[in-house]
């Protein structure tokens, strides 16, 4: 079920992956909270939550599906060096800022597409240590990988 899960994420379109990456974390949010902020994970991300949180709304948001994308950009690489738990914890502190009003926000009236739903139906069956498994699998090929381009 794991495999299978993460096969229908990969599916997804950027804004697609986006919008479940946001429900999963506004529902896992409730459970995760002690063991993400504050970690000393956070602080290799910290650079990059700084840029990231002085940026216009619009920014923020090119930023998130830069990452989704793979896009080949300054922050993109920086993520592409974290581990992966430093990525997933990356995912939540940009989340708890959207919850602050300090990142852009999902749309107000933005509805999840069937395929986003479908794909969090499934998640939603697995048991917590899978369902952090599927997440960690999600953001991990995120952001721009350099060792992508090869030898030089
Ligand atoms: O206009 O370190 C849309 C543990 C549509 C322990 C959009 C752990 C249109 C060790 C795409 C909606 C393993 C527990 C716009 C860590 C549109 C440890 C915008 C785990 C603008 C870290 C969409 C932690 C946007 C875990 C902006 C499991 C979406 C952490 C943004 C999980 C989505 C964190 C965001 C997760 C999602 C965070 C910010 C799942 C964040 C998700």
């Amino acid at each position: 079920p794991i495999p299978a899960t993460i096969a229908l994420f990969d599916q997804l379109n950027v804004d697609d992956q986006l919008a479940y990456l946001w429900y999963a974390y506004t529902e896992m949010g409730k459970t995760i909270t002690p063991a993400a902020p504050g970690s000393a994970r956070l602080q290799l991300a910290e650079g990059l939550l700084t840029q990231i949180k002085l940026m216009s709304p619009e920014e923020q948001t090119k930023v998130m599906r830069d990452l989704a994308n793979r896009a080949d950009t300054p922050i993109s690489r920086s993520y592409g060096f974290f581990s992966v738990n430093t990525k997933l914890a990356f995912w939540f502190e940009l989340g708890e800022l959207m919850k602050k009003g300090l990142v852009a926000p999902i749309p107000s009236g933005y509805q999840m597409s069937p395929g986003v739903q479908f794909v969090l139906e499934a998640t939603k069956k697995l048991d917590p240590g899978q369902q952090i498994t599927v997440l960690r699998n999600t953001v991990v090929d995120m952001g721009f990988d350099t060792s992508d381009l090869g030898p030089s």
